[in-house]
């Protein structure tokens, strides 16, 4: 059993509380919780202003808080060894974009954002108890790392609920969910560094058990869409190649930076603007090397609401060609898939998968597919040995249910 296994069983919001005893000699206050996601389809379009369709894991990271009144922040986690690790601690009114680097960077620049929304100063909570008076944070959890699963807007999703808990402040209304995703995006982009859209935290924050969320990333207008794959006979296996991946690096900020350079020269706001019909007028207006970016994320928004149409009509079976054809446009048109994620994906299609795809931000990370149950051992057992016979590292698989958003847990 692994450590992140061990989590598991013992639930991360129990090893957090555990944690935290441990290391400060006191109970937390609180334990919030925020989930991982998988996007059934809808990738990169999110900063295009365009549509998404993901829902949340199972998988969650816990956030066991309590004051302090020295304006510190202390940050410990539980690693996958299973030991506590612990960082030095950092001063709330230092906190500045980049530093601390590392894994505390996430929930440092939750605090910094909530530093300068002003919790801490005019929206003191009701014990009177303020962001920059400092905290005590020990997170744990099994949402794997550089999976593609959005363990970063789990950790921040978890960090926000749990110092915005601490101040006393709601956090239940489905209006205040949005605006703490909205909090949790900004720490990735301004402190962390990463330039994501808001996919990954509003489907930490606002998913719901047991159904896909439609968001339209243009208004913030969600949709709670019930998706029962196992009532339907289907699963959603995630293969998870074990690359790791990383939205550090310069791609995905280069394929970001694309996209609104052709907005740009199209005159529109967003891509979100290019329609199916003015698609190939756009095209021929812009530099051969945009095309392909704008094809993608074009197409994969009329994917996002096709397979949108079906999941409504309870057709869950039928939205298999659709991953397929995303699947197609991110290897080809936007080029963020990698050698394992396609053997992944080609392996589970030919063992009898209805639909497959990579999900998350790519080049490395996860891919899903929507199996028949009865198939569902053949295809996982079809991926490993084509990962063997490769010479890849083995992948890692389960079965995906939609599960809660982000929670106070004890
Ligand atoms: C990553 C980013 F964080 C999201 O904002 C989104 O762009 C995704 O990649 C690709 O759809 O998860």
């Amino acid at each position: 059993m692994t450590a992140s296994d061990q989590a598991t069983a013992a639930g991360p919001a129990d090893t957090a509380g555990d944690a935290f005893r441990s290391v400060h000699g006191r109970d937390p206050v609180g334990v919030w919780s925020a989930p991982g996601r998988v996007n059934l389809i809808g990738e990169h379009t999110d900063y295009n202003d365009g549509f998404v369709l993901p829902f949340a894991l199972p998988h969650r990271l816990a956030a066991a808080a309590a004051p302090r009144e020295d304006g510190k922040l202390t940050f410990a986690t539980v690693g996958s060894d299973g030991r506590v690790h612990t960082e030095a601690p950092v001063a709330v009114g230092d906190l500045q974009p980049g530093t601390p680097e590392g894994w505390s960077g996430y929930p440092a620049g939750v605090a910094w954002v909530l530093r300068e929304a002003g919790i801490g100063a005019s929206r003191a909570g009701a014990g009177g108890w303020t962001v920059d008076r400092g905290a005590d944070l020990v997170i744990a959890g099994d949402v794997p790392t550089g999976a593609g699963l959005s363990s970063s807007a789990a950790i921040e999703c978890a960090t926000a609920m749990a110092l915005l808990g601490l101040a006393g402040e709601h956090d239940q209304e489905a209006a205040r969910r949005a605006e703490i995703a909205r909090w949790a995006q900004r720490a990735e982009n301004e402190f962390v560094g990463v330039p994501t859209g808001s996919l990954d935290q509003t489907a930490s924050m606002c998913c719901v058990d047991g159904h896909v969320l439609f968001l339209d990333c243009r208004s913030g207008e969600t949709e709670q869409v019930p998706f029962n794959a196992t009532g339907a006979g289907l699963s959603v296996l995630v293969i998870d190649t074990q690359v790791k991946h990383s939205l550090g690096g310069s791609e995905y900020g280069d394929r970001r930076e694309g996209t609104e350079k052709a907005a740009q020269l199209l005159g529109l706001p967003a891509l979100r603007d290019v329609t199916p019909d003015t698609l190939n007028d756009a095209l021929g207006r812009l530099p051969a090397d945009l095309v392909p970016l704008v094809r993608h994320v074009v197409t994969e928004n009329e994917r996002v609401l096709e397979a949108s149409r079906y999941l409504r009509d309870g057709r869950i079976a039928d939205i298999g060609p659709v991953l397929d054809a995303s699947h197609v446009s991110m290897r080809d048109d936007y080029r963020i898939s990698c050698p394992e994620l396609d053997l992944a994906v080609d392996t589970a299609r030919t063992a009898g998968a209805l639909g497959s795809r990579m999900t998350g931000g790519g080049f490395g990370g996860s891919a899903i597919a929507l199996v028949r149950e009865n198939d569902r051992h053949a295809v996982e057992a079809a991926v490993t040995t084509a990962f063997d016979t490769a010479g890849y590292r083995r992948p890692r698989m389960f079965v995906a249910v939609p599960s809660a958003g982000a929670s106070r847990d004890r």
